[in-house]
């Protein structure tokens, strides 16, 4: 690897991020159904109908993997925090336990002289809230609020920032318009509710979170360069309303509070009755926000299709093992809109960055020299953006660990670590070696 602790700036954060769902192991430790458990457990949903019931079974293996963490020269562990873990039923009592492994989790990244970054939804709502419509009902918001304030409550002390929500556009459009992800719902009035609500979960995550005093509280937006197919107006147009359905959306509500108008002319006619009056509490100020990238996105216009009348279509570059192109630059262009359009001088953190790799035929593949290169190629990016005024603070690579990726199941490998999922025994990859030795303080 080229790029090395030393091309950064003073204080620059380098960490490795997880989700509780993706890496826990569901079935132990009291914590209540989700809707991807539901999701799972329908045909056709997730590959091989794979679940989160053991996962890399992180809920009893944690201290290992702290240990590859701090081995690995980080300075910072981004973890979820399970909802259904801590509040089995959505709502009501707390699960102890729940909130014991926390406890022990957070301290133990303290011991090990990593900083936790805590986010309070990585997408596994309890069953309990989805009976009740989930994301779609406005409720949501003053739920998730009580829940943010409980584990508040009990990990605040020891957290250096706090995340709202994972990627509203997955929370929000992918499952509720797309129906590739929990509750797999394919409708345009449950995705305009959830579009909003999403975010007014937010605001009022924020506004409990203020009120006890909690610091550096940030949400995570997933961001994909959007480029039209063709120089023709249509497939400019069909690039510019992903780019408002995708892009635009939340940071524009977050930072100017305001929707895009090429999103809500196909989303307004749906919306929940009196959405502006949420708008100002959706744009309250956050203390810094988090940017998940992984690739571009080339679209089509599509116009046999009603709004938003787009189509993806395949671009030349090489691909990951999710079949997404490598375009770094794409993640250079997101950094500067962001600095120059929306967000100014509010401090930046690359929450997530990394790359599915196929493993070898024998499933023990560790030489990821493609990985390397992916690493690599991003974090010249992310010289370039902070050599140009861009406030960067840190970046953090997805996974620490091979892990539950959704619906692909256990199929798709983004760790730094393999992880054989008959054994559950972890074994770094060149990339972990690459990056720690990257990383080595002087
Ligand atoms: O695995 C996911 C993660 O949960 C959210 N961001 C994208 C990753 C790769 O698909």
């Amino acid at each position: 690897m080229q790029n090395t602790r030393a091309g950064f700036p003073d204080g620059f954060i380098f960490g490795a991020a997880t989700a509780a769902y993706q890496i826990e192991g569901m079935a132990k430790g009291g914590a209540g159904s989700s809707h991807w458990d539901t999701f799972a457990a329908t045909p056709g949903n997730v590959v091989r109908a794979e679940d989160g019931q053991i996962a890399c079974d992180h809920y009893t293996r944690w201290a290992e993997d702290l240990d590859l963490m701090a081995r690995g020269n980080f300075d910072a562990y981004r973890f979820s925090v399970s909802w259904q873990r801590v509040m089995p039923e959505g709502r009501g009592a707390p699960n102890p336990e729940g909130l014991d492994f926390y406890d022990r989790l957070v301290d133990g990244m303290l011991a090990r002289g990593l900083q936790p970054h805590a986010t309070l939804y990585h997408w596994d709502l309890p069953s309990a809230l989805a009976d009740l419509g989930g994301w779609t009902n406005r409720d949501v918001a003053g739920w998730f609020a009580d829940y943010a304030a409980i584990v508040a409550d009990r990990l605040g002390d020891r957290l250096t920032s706090v995340a709202t929500i994972n990627e509203p556009w997955c929370v929000a459009w992918l499952s509720h318009f797309e129906g590739h992800h929990a509750p797999g719902l394919r409708d345009i009035r449950a995705a305009a509710r959830a579009m909003h609500h999403v975010l007014l979960a937010h605001a009022r995550g924020i506004e409990v979170l203020r009120d006890m005093g909690q610091p550096n509280l940030g949400i995570v937006l997933n961001f994909e360069y959007a480029e039209p197919a063709s120089d023709s107006p249509a497939d400019r147009r069909a690039a510019a309303v992903q780019d408002a359905i995708y892009n635009r959306w939340f940071i524009e509500a977050l930072t100017a509070g305001r929707y895009p108008a090429l999103a809500l002319e196909g989303l307004e006619p749906h919306m929940p009755a009196g959405w502006q009056d949420d708008m100002a509490a959706i744009s309250a100020p956050i203390d810094w926000l988090g940017v998940n990238y992984y690739t571009r996105s080339i679209r089509a216009a599509s116009p046999d299709s009603p709004w938003p009348a787009t189509r993806a279509v395949p671009g030349p570059l090489p691909r990951t093992q999710m079949d997404w192109e490598i375009y770094p630059e794409g993640m250079y262009r997101i950094l500067k809109r962001l600095r120059e359009e929306h967000t100014g001088d509010l401090p930046l953190l690359v929450t997530e960055n990394g790359m599915a790799l196929d493993a070898g035929p024998d499933d023990t593949d560790l030489n990821d020299d493609r990985r390397i290169a992916f690493i690599d190629a991003h974090l010249d990016v992310v010289r370039r953006a902070i050599a140009e005024g861009v406030p960067l603070r840190g970046f953090f690579y997805w996974s620490l660990l091979d892990n539950f990726e959704w619906a692909f199941g256990y199929e798709k490998r983004f760790g730094l670590v393999h992880v054989d999922f008959d054994t559950l025994k972890r074994s770094p990859k060149a990339s972990y070696h690459a990056l720690a030795a990257a990383l080595a303080r002087s």
